[in-house]
């Protein structure tokens, strides 16, 4: 096998892979992105699941580094559905020629540091490559999650995963369908099959909130407005706690009278989605202010599911927002409709998958079973490849009690190694482009700053990133997002360990990361010697 040489090695062409391959090739590098799927898109090519939408509105997800391109896009929606994203990402790979340095089909099976040579040797399905740098561009949600159900294997008609969903779409006509899970993938998706299937089972484990997303067509007027001033646009959301615009308020909820609260619950969960969490300011960090939202989106999933038996196994308990929120179009009045049922978890637990369908108290006769499970959140992408660091330090093994990382950039033991929205950066508590755009544009800017200042080597150490993975849960401890099993602190995954990934608050830790560069990147170090 040939050894080709890079500066830099990406892995994955999703939203950060295309950017990162953009920018450096600008700034004079080879670059090589190195792509399993068979094509770009990343997290929006393998999540073609029916109902597939992007819950952020358009207008914010999406590319803010090149004005023109954010001015000729036009989207049609308010929310874009999976398929348009993918076509927006291909006209940037087209716009900025990136195809050619993408090699798809083709997955990276190792990456070793060579210590002698401070370089990496990565294996990919195709080749090897050794490269200066690589860069992790491999997603949060990339790695689905398929429990061991016993007898899976057994299955004998068509087993799907949300997050690995076939290209050619599928037609649920006159079919029974069974789906496992009810988080977002499974909250888009119910409607849409429903509307198909002969009878669809939804089994739940664990009820969920979701708010309407009332999509529609994009109004002109609101894009004209946007476009006008996209960069102070951008700028405003950037500057609030999650990135994400509408989120920024002062007044509690636990200083607002009970007329008052209705009220803004109701306008923000009639307009704003997502940003339903943003109606008061109070309510991810006090227990008794979430509760008062919580018991709104009770309140509403009683009035619209008809079956009040249905509607109270539908209510969800914990805390709202501790799980990722939802949004939907036509969720709980999905199980209005007489091919719909609900079959609740923790009554009737699943004793085993058959060749027909699956058991949980009696046996449910299908044509297809959808997982809708989940994912290995945040680490699942890297932890299984299998990326070798100094001494030959195997990344699974160290993050083995918790995955511990500088910023959510570097990691000790694994130098000229970057994660693009790692563990312990805003990412999934964020709008995921301007987040993996700052991150993207962060790594260039080290990359050539280590070019210009005759740096060989840059890694973090292990005491900055204890110190930073303990800030991570100081506060996270100030809010209520501990408070339940989430994928956001590993509890979905039996064997992972439990601790809290994501960084909470967009302008600090933006404060952080440019001043850690402005000082010569403080507390990574460079040219180490053994
Ligand atoms: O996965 P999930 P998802 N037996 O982990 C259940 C993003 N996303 O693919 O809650 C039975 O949320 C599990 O039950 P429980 C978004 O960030 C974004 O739906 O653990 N059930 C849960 O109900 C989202 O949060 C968009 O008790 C089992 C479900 O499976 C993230 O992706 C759209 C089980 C998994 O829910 C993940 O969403 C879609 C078992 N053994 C997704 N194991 C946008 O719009 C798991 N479950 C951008």
């Amino acid at each position: 096998m040939s050894l080709r040489k890079l500066d830099v090695v990406v892995v994955g062409a999703g939203f950060s892979g295309l950017y990162l391959l953009h920018k450096l090739r600008s700034s004079g590098f080879t670059v090589g992105v190195f792509e399993k799927g068979d094509q770009l898109g990343g997290t929006w090519h393998w999540n073609r699941y029916p109902g597939a939408r992007c819950d952020i509105p358009s207008l914010q997800y999406s590319y803010q580094f090149d004005e023109e391109l954010q001015q000729e896009w036009k989207w049609s929606e308010k929310y874009s559905a999976q398929p348009e994203i993918l076509d927006y990402l291909n006209h940037v790979a087209d716009r900025f020629d990136l195809k050619k340095d993408i090699e798809f089909n083709t997955e990276v099976i190792s990456a070793t540091f060579d210590e002698k040579k401070s370089l990496w040797l990565i294996q990919t399905s195709n080749e090897k490559i050794e490269a200066k740098f690589c860069v992790m561009a491999t997603g949060c949600l990339s790695a689905p999650n398929t429990p061991d159900f016993k007898g899976l294997s057994d299955f004998q008609g068509q087993l799907l995963h949300t997050g690995k969903w076939p290209q050619n779409p599928i037609d649920f006509t006159d079919e029974t369908v069974a789906i496992i899970g009810t988080g977002s993938s499974s909250i888009q998706s119910i409607p849409v099959i429903a509307e198909q299937a002969k009878h669809l089972y939804v089994f739940q484990r664990t009820a969920n909130y979701s708010i309407p997303s009332n999509n529609g067509p994009m109004d002109p007027r609101e894009e004209a407005e946007v476009k006008s001033r996209y960069s102070a646009f951008r700028k405003e959301n950037w500057e609030n706690g999650f990135g994400i615009a509408g989120l920024e308020i002062e007044a509690l909820a636990s200083e607002s009278t009970e007329q008052e609260r209705f009220e803004k619950f109701n306008n923000h969960w009639e307009k704003e989605g997502l940003g339903f969490l943003g109606a008061y300011a109070d309510l991810m960090i006090d227990k008794e202010a979430n509760e008062m939202a919580a018991s709104f989106v009770r309140t509403k999933v009683k009035e619209i599911v008809k079956d009040p038996e249905v509607a109270e196994l539908l209510s969800p308990k914990f805390t709202i927002g501790c799980k990722r929120l939802c949004v939907d179009t036509g969720y709980f009045e999905a199980f209005n409709r007489d091919n719909v049922t609900l079959v609740d978890l923790n009554s009737n637990p699943i004793e085993r998958i058959t060749e027909q369908g699956l058991i949980a108290n009696k046996e449910y006769l299908v044509d297809s079973l959808i997982l809708a499970t989940g994912f290995d959140a945040m680490t699942g992408a890297l932890t299984r490849i299998d990326i070798r660091g100094r001494r030959g330090i195997r990344l699974k093994d160290q993050w083995k009690d918790g995955a511990k990382s500088y910023l959510g950039l570097g990691i000790s033991n694994f130098p000229n190694l970057f994660t693009v929205t790692g563990p312990g950066s805003p990412s999934v508590l964020s709008n995921m482009v301007p987040s993996l755009e700052l991150h993207v544009e962060w790594i260039s800017q080290c990359i050539e700053w280590m070019r210009d200042n005759n740096k060989n080597v840059i890694e973090s150490t292990k005491a900055v990133e204890d110190e930073w993975m303990v800030l991570v849960n100081e506060v996270a401890d100030q809010t209520v997002y501990k408070s339940c099993n989430s994928w956001y602190n590993g509890s979905n995954i039996e064997e992972k360990a439990k601790d809290f990934l994501p960084f909470i608050g967009v302008p600090p830790y933006t404060e952080k990361i440019t001043e850690v560069a402005e000082q010569n990147y403080q507390g990574f170090v460079f040219d180490k010697t053994n």
